[in-house]
């Protein structure tokens, strides 16, 4: 038995913490190492078989990537209005991009909460479950520790975080695995009547 499912997930986060190589290697298995700045919004298609138990559901997943040179401010709604997941992305070399970073194009400082607080507004009364992604996890230089990944979890309703390499694929299929599932669980939840949004 297969059943079908679409599912919309944005990819956000900092310029060059790694989303573009994340959705590279996800899609193609490769990595190159260059620096391509996205132009415009990017969008891949990925199909996926989810398996649960003798239940097979097939999943087409659309990647919504960011420009390189994105400008937060102007950033189009309906980049993150539909989306049934959302994966943030930081690096582990950027402490900046977990707390804090000036916008390229403004001085306004956008961390994690700006990002989770965008992708709400621009979905209510839905709510985007939401992932963090810590890439570069190859690197040598760590400056992101467990416990403060946690915290930042707890505190901004992000339901998980996972280490992550673009370069050698440490965990790139896990997470994307997990985001497929997500919206494809809450489906088949039955929501009480009174609970509808
Ligand atoms: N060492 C290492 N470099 C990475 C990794 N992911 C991306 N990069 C590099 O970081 C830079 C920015 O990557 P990109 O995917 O363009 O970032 P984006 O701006 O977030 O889309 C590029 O030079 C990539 O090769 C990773 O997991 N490990
Ligand atoms: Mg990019």
């Amino acid at each position: 038995m297969i059943e079908y499912y679409k599912i919309k997930t944005v990819v956000v986060g900092c310029n060059y913490v790694g989303k573009t190589s994340l959705i590279r290697r996800y899609v193609t298995h490769k990595f190159t190492g260059e620096y391509q700045a996205t132009i415009g919004m990017d969008i891949t298609v990925k199909e996926v078989d989810l398996n649960f138990g003798l239940i097979t559901h097939h999943v087409t997943i659309s990647l919504h990537d960011l420009a390189g040179q994105y400008r937060f401010e102007s950033l189009h709604k309906n980049f993150l209005k539909g989306a049934d997941a959302a994966i943030i992305v930081v690096a582990q070399d950027d402490p900046d991009s977990l707390y804090g970073k000036k916008d390229v194009h403004s001085e306004k400082v956008i961390s994690i909460k700006d990002w989770v607080d965008r992708i709400d507004e621009a979905n209510k009364p839905k709510f985007v479950p939401k992932i963090l992604v810590v890439n570069k996890s190859d690197l040598e230089t760590n400056l992101l520790k467990d416990d403060e990944i946690k915290d930042v979890c707890e505190k901004n309703k992000i339901l998980g975080a996972y280490r992550t390499s673009a370069k050698t694929g440490e965990n790139v299929n896990k997470v994307f695995q997990v985001v497929a599932g997500i919206p494809l669980v809450r489906e088949n939840i039955e929501v009480p009547p009174e609970n509808q949004a």
